[in-house]
């Protein structure tokens, strides 16, 4: 065995990949639970779906539970979703359930991966392609070009649909607002904003702004309080997990994948 089998196996394996993701059915932005959620349910329905994180772990918010607690909480209503991608929990009090935040964490992530979904750490979104009037694809690069500030142009991917599951920074619907001249499906055409934490009217409308922002560009998890201007709730995840499910039939409804 030499180094360089072991690099070739990278890659090989590594360009493999990318070339899947070149024409994805759904790119999501963002390895937080409501992408992943949303991810695992269309690629277990044939979609070929990609998911881009910035950073190095996917997982988004779960990791820190609350204050570095490491437990978060799920309301009952949620508890088919952590049983579908096998996530073990403990009943609690009042309707709810909590979860250990690694146990969750880790358990998306590797349901998700299992269930088809392809994810690139290490990459971010820096743009989105627009074809008349419609979102068709991403713009990407490496986050630690983005985060070293080097002058590194990025490349491209193709979608039906891309999907901003960036968490509280709304980061896709954000540039894409900032650099055109475009009417988002907001009551201002543009983000709202995301207001202080209300709890139990957070999580509800996270789950109604679930949506089509834009023809092709989604929304789902805490990305929907930014550009719909709701409350945040705290380390409850009820939300995010209906959230993605949600998305995932809007998509279902949206866009066959390229492959049928
Ligand atoms: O924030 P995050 O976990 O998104 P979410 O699915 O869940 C929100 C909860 O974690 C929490 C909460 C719970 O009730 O309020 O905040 O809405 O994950 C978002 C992920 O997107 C990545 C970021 O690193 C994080 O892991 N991300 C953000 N911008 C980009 C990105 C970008 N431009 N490109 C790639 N990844």
């Amino acid at each position: 065995m030499r180094e360089i089998d072991i690099t070739r196996g990278i890659i090989e394996s590594h360009v493999a990949s990318l070339q899947r993701a070149v024409e994805s059915d759904v790119v999501i932005v963002g390895a937080g639970p409501s992408g992943l959620v949303a991810g695992g349910y269309l690629a277990e329905k044939g979609y070929n779906i990609t998911i881009l994180e910035k950073r190095l772990s996917p997982g988004g918010g779960i990791w820190g539970g609350g204050m570095g607690y490491k437990y978060v909480i799920i309301q009952h209503e949620a508890t088919k979703i952590l049983d579908d991608f096998d996530i073990p929990y403990e009943s609690y009090d009042k309707g709810l359930v909590c979860v250990d935040a690694i146990t969750f964490a880790s358990g998306l992530i590797f349901q998700a991966t299992k269930k088809g979904v392809n994810i690139f750490n290490l990459t971010m979104c820096e743009d989105l392609l627009v074809r008349e009037g419609r979102v068709v694809g991403v713009v990407i690069n490496n986050s630690l070009a983005e985060i070293n500030h080097l002058p590194v142009d990025p490349l491209t991917l193709e979608a039906r649909a891309v999907v901003d599951a960036t968490g509280h920074e709304h980061d896709v619907v954000r540039t894409f607002s900032r650099k055109n001249d475009v009417e988002l499906n907001t009551p201002t055409g543009k983000p709202l904003g995301e207001r202080s934490m209300f709890a139990q009217t957070a999580e509800a409308a996270v789950v109604e702004n679930t949506a089509e922002v834009y023809p092709g560009l989604f929304v789902c998890g805490m990305s929907t309080a930014a550009v719909y201007g709701g409350y945040r709730m705290g380390p409850i995840f009820g939300g995010m997990l209906l959230s993605g499910e949600k998305l995932a039939g809007l998509l279902v409804n949206a866009c066959t994948p390229f492959s049928q």
